[in-house]
């Protein structure tokens, strides 16, 4: 019979395998392996992993061979289940630090304090795609963000759109269903052109918001570091004097926020599938790390959950910034790449219901149902209710949950009474009556099934959202449903889309319909004047910041040398890099003068660069490599630039001297330099835009 025995001494303990106390911060090996000799699982030492045991050099294999049976098991089980959505993803760890600005808001310490410093774990990710799908393809993005905080983990996992498809979340099975491959040929990989996802969202129109942000420039970033990032639900913060105040969660881009053109995003789909992990991999290692604001639009609670008549609790709706402006909070910097995909990217769990006090949920029925999935998926996909123990999930403050045994337990728990009260582990563990305690809110109403009224309004906000765009940005949205409509067999589905198109704004309907060759549709109510949100175009007129951005220069050994080295420095001070292109690989030029050559023609694709220039003195090439090259960074609205008798090798490619963002000069001096930093920093030279559009949807020509 256990004794009672002292508290101080014999309170329950968990130990982990690295032997700190849970709780304490880990002195993580990343290796998650020690010593020089290669070992068996159980550490006995192995001279050869390259030849089975077998009876004789030509004989059957043995069975006794126990580390071949090891080692073949252990391939055997090595896959998880994929994320069921946002199975493809990429991360990195950083540093959140609060600007003080949220005390009157929220009284969760990494908020509030200023200057206090929180480390965070970062997953982007895409939605529909498998593990290995493309990083470009049109798809919402998650942002999902885990913060290490002195109160226990919270997550904010949030998307780079700020509406969602549905507004309950039992539809979300069904609408992930119509979005993935269709399931007898499992066609098409994680896209939406196709029929069963325009069936579901031309049926469910509430849909309809979400859909205009995906046609628009959103649905594809030029890269993580220029992607917006949003709550999408409206959050409940509590103030330290027990106020509470509506917010939603926004992220601002320090880089701005930039997508790619959608001809670029085919391309890269194909040509870099990893286009959007590597440029966050790549930028992290060259010290140009991702910086982000995080704000939140307040709003008050005063008990109807509605602003200036927007439905709160309906997350397929904005508050527009002009209302109620977004207030900075903080700052989060990425800067530093993970160690293994597996163990932190693919395993770390995210999780609505991981809250710290002074935030929370609210009734939207679509975050109501996130509450129960996330942590239920983890069951399947990480194999146990154990999750929270991978070093990646733990939180950085002491645990004492009382949660015991289950698959995978790698705590080794002292004590005996894992229940409260208790007489024999010391009464530990203690309840904190300042712990979370949700703040009181009254629920009443009939049980039923069905939507508030207000829920109905389902193309107000896409009207808003498109009339708020310039005309080169609506052009892409005309130019994306047209595609995306166009790939979709079953013509009543386009018909009944377009019938939505021209319930929101019939000038678009019109496009559409004359690019799919269908009539326009007539006598439908269209959403009359709205107030435009000038803050939803993504479109600069003031040249922002280049950090993380990519120059490539074609040169070879006869080019100006001196010329690319004074270029280079002046984008390394803006913290982009200059890439040399040249005919071979190894190096240009001689002696003291030499340059490594950092892609071939061969290997250089235009994706890669922001802009692409031509050093002086570098012989003519017809290859046709260097033209594609050239004519699809025109095409892709991106600068071109040449010094000296460089600008020969753009013309003799077909690109116009003085066509819009083609720079030229005497030689690569600071203000050509200048330049070229104003032109990357408009991110795109939008003059050009019609250039890669058919003539249907290309409004702007
Ligand atoms: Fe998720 N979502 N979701 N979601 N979601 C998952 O959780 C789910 C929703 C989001 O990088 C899953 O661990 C339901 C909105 C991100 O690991 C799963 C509903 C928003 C990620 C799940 C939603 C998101 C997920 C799959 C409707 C933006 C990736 C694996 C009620 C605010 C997190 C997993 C990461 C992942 C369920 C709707 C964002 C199955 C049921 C709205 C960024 O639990």
């Amino acid at each position: 019979m256990p004794t009672r025995r002292k508290p101080d001494q014999n309170a329950p303990e968990i130990v982990t395998p690295t032997g700190a106390k849970t709780g304490e911060r880990e002195p993580i090996d990343p290796r998650a392996q020690s010593g020089d000799y290669l070992t068996t699982a159980q550490g006995l030492r192995l001279p050869d992993t390259d030849h089975s045991l077998k009876a004789g050099r030509r004989g059957p294999t043995l069975l006794e061979d126990f580390h071949l049976r090891e080692k073949i098991t252990h391939f055997d089980h090595e896959r998880i289940p994929e994320r069921v959505v946002h199975a493809r993803g990429a991360a990195a760890h950083g540093v959140f630090v609060s600007y003080g600005t949220a005390a009157s808001i929220t009284k969760a310490g990494f908020l509030a304090e200023k200057g206090k410093e929180t480390e965070v774990f970062v997953r982007f990710s895409t939605v529909l795609g498998s593990r290995g799908s493309a990083d470009t393809v049109r798809d919402t993005r998650g942002f999902a963000v885990k913060f290490y905080t002195d109160e226990g983990n919270f997550d904010l996992v949030g998307n780079n759109m700020p509406v969602f498809f549905i507004q309950d979340g039992i539809k979300f099975p069904d609408i992930i269903h119509a979005g993935k491959p269709h399931p007898d040929r499992e066609i098409p990989q994680a896209q939406s052109a196709h029929d069963t996802f325009w069936d579901f969202v031309s049926l469910h129109t509430e849909a309809t918001h979400h859909v205009f942000w995906n046609m628009s420039d959103r649905g594809i970033p030029r890269s993580y570091r220029t992607m917006e990032g949003f709550g999408v639900h409206t959050f409940r913060t509590v103030d330290p004097e027990g106020g509470t105040h509506l917010v939603k969660f926004h992220w601002k881009p320090v880089a701005g926020v930039h997508s790619l053109v959608w001809e670029e995003a085919q391309i890269a789909a194909g040509v870099d599938p990893d286009f959007h992990r590597r440029d966050l991999a790549d930028g992290i290692e060259a010290g140009a790390f991702l910086e982000y604001d995080l704000g939140v639009q307040v709003l008050p609670d005063d008990g109807t959950e509605t602003f200036e008549g927007i439905d709160l609790l309906d997350p397929t709706k904005i508050v527009p910034e002009e209302l109620a402006p977004v207030q900075l909070l903080g700052r989060l910097t990425l800067n530093r790449n993970p160690t293994n995909y597996f163990a932190e990217t693919e395993q770390v769990a995210f999780h609505t219901g991981h809250l710290v006090p002074g935030i929370e949920v609210t009734n939207d029925p679509l975050m109501q149902a996130r509450m129960f999935s996330y942590l239920d998926t983890q069951l399947t996909r990480l194999g146990g209710p154990n999750f929270s123990q991978l070093p990646i999930n733990r939180p950085h403050v002491p645990v004492n949950d009382m949660l015991r045994d289950g698959m995978h337990q790698t705590a080794v728990h002292t004590g005996v009474a894992p229940y409260r009260p208790n007489s024999l582990d010391g009464g530990l563990p203690e309840v904190d009556p300042e712990g979370y305690v949700q703040v009181p809110r009254l629920v009443e109403g009939e049980v039923g099934r069905g939507n508030p009224l207000s829920f109905e309004d389902h193309f107000t906000q896409p009207a808003l959202f498109y009339r708020s765009l310039t005309p080169v940005e609506q052009a892409h949205i005309a130019e994306a449903f047209t595609f995306e409509l166009g790939k979709v067999y079953e013509q009543a589905i386009k018909e009944r889309e377009l019938a939505v198109l021209a319930q929101v704004d019939a000038g678009l309907a019109a496009i559409v319909a004359e690019g799919l060759g269908l009539p326009v549709p007539t006598g439908l109510p269209e959403v009359g004047e709205v107030l435009p949100s000038p803050a939803l175009s993504q479109v600069v007129e003031v040249p922002g910041p280049i950090a993380g951005r990519k120059i490539g220069v074609i040169a070879d050994s006869g080019s100006d040398l001196a010329g690319v080295r004074t270029l280079r420095k002046a984008l390394a001070k803006q913290g982009a890099q200059l890439l040399v292109i040249a005919p071979t690989g190894g190096f240009i030029g001689k002696g003291r003068s030499k340059e490594v050559v950092d892609r071939t023609v061969l290997t250089a694709r235009s994706i890669e660069f922001d802009a692409v220039l031509v050093a002086a003195g570098t012989g003519h090439s017809a290859d046709i490599k260097v033209v594609i090259l050239l004519q699809e960074m025109y095409r892709h609205c991106k600068a071109l630039g040449a010094w000296g008798d460089g600008i020969e090798v753009l013309t003799g490619s077909g690109i116009p001297e003085d066509g819009p963002g083609v720079l030229h000069a005497d030689s690569a001096d600071k203000t050509f330099a200048a330049e070229l930093i104003a032109s990357l920093g408009l991110h795109r030279v939008w003059e050009r835009a019609d250039l890669v559009m058919a003539d249907a949807v290309a409004p702007v020509r």
